[in-house]
């Protein structure tokens, strides 16, 4: 076969991705390649399920309230279980932990332990399901701190600079698994008919010209001067830019992915909204941390407002925080808008 020829067949999968991407560390063992292979294949059984969710009857709500006060839905406790139980024997990992579970997800005595830790996001944004929105797996994996025996509290709560590794996997009008070792990030768009994910981005980078701002602008009355003013910014209302595009699915990989291809940014600030709540309603280890790694990999930035997301040192597995995620000119202004209007 001719070398054009050859070219038009070649067809990278994730896993030949991964693998090359290991080639890189000729003192990689292979473990994080196939912990990510694992999700890759968890991500394509959830996908299976969520294109199906009304026929197979197990769309709705069931009766109980997770660690977050929320209704659980069936599909986010498919989804949980599903990536629980692929993980949970392969002797690759020390701990895990979701978002759906008050504590950290031991593995079962008779298994063997590992290294790494995984924190995972099973279904964001599953408000949605019931609508036929986009959602979406969010996934950290970092190495354990502890140096034997099962994984603690302590092995998870380490700040995003730590990451080994992160993505997501997005359940939209096609199935995407988007990630980074800290080498880039890169997209794949899984391909129904032959059951595998194909790369379709190469090392994504967020483009310099942002097109959308993502907030929930129904809070706009709960807001700090700061973030009311950022608005008006990203709005151009006070005419020191054109305005941009607002976006706001409600499903936070969904806005993020948009804004990562597209250019812009997606905050979901501290409000006033409920005073006895904590600052902010996503969650630092389960949502801001990962796609905060992500951001900065594709050459963005994510903030609180006032620090770098993956600097800050998480106290508590279901910590919340405010985030703005995006370009990072964007998310810069916000910090200095915050800054001198509070
Ligand atoms: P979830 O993890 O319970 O699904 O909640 C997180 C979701 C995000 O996907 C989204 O950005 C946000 O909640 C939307 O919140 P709101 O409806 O307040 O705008
Ligand atoms: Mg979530």
């Amino acid at each position: 076969m001719k070398d054009d020829q050859a070219d038009h067949y070649r067809i990278t999968t994730i896993e030949k991705h991964i693998l090359d991407q290991q080639r890189q560390y000729p003192e990689a063992t292979g473990i994080l390649t196939s912990l990510l292979y694992d999700i890759a294949l968890a991500g394509k059984v959830i996908s299976s399920k969520t294109t199906r969710a009304g026929l197979a009857e197990i769309l709705g709500r069931t009766e109980e309230v997770n660690i977050q006060g929320e209704i659980v839905q069936k599909l986010d406790q498919f989804a949980d279980l599903t990536i629980y139980r692929l993980n949970d024997h392969t002797g690759r990992l020390a701990v895990l932990a979701s978002e759906e579970n008050e504590l950290p997800l031991p593995i079962p005595e008779h298994y063997p332990i590992g290294k790494y830790v995984l924190l995972y996001d099973p279904l964001d944004g599953s408000s949605n399901i019931d609508f036929n929105i986009p959602i979406g797996t969010i996934f950290s994996i970092y190495r354990r701190l502890s140096e034997s025996g099962p994984g603690t509290l302590e092995d998870c709560l380490q700040p995003g600079i730590n990451l080994v590794a992160a993505g997501y996997i997005i359940y939209g009008s096609s199935t995407m698994l988007v990630y980074s070792t800290g080498d880039g990030v890169h997209g794949f768009t899984l391909d129904p008919s032959v059951g595998e994910f194909l790369l379709s981005h190469h090392d994504i980078c967020i483009p310099h010209d942002p097109t959308y701002f993502s907030v929930n602008l129904g809070y706009r009355k709960y807001w700090s001067e700061g973030v009311k003013r950022y608005t008006d910014y990203l709005q151009g209302l006070d005419g020191k830019r054109k305005a941009l595009s607002l976006r706001y699915v409600g499903s936070l990989v969904a806005d993020f992915h948009r804004n990562l291809l597209a250019g812009g940014v997606f905050y979901y600030p501290a409000d006033n909204k409920d005073p006895g709540k904590p600052a902010g309603k996503l969650r630092l280890l389960y949502e801001a941390a990962p796609l905060a790694f992500l951001a900065e990999q594709a050459s963005g930035y994510a903030s609180d407002g006032a620090h770098r997301i993956l600097n800050i040192e998480p106290e508590a597995l279901h910590q919340r925080t405010p985030l703005f995620i995006g370009n990072r000119d964007l998310v810069e202004k916000a910090e200095e808008f915050i800054h001198l209007y509070g």
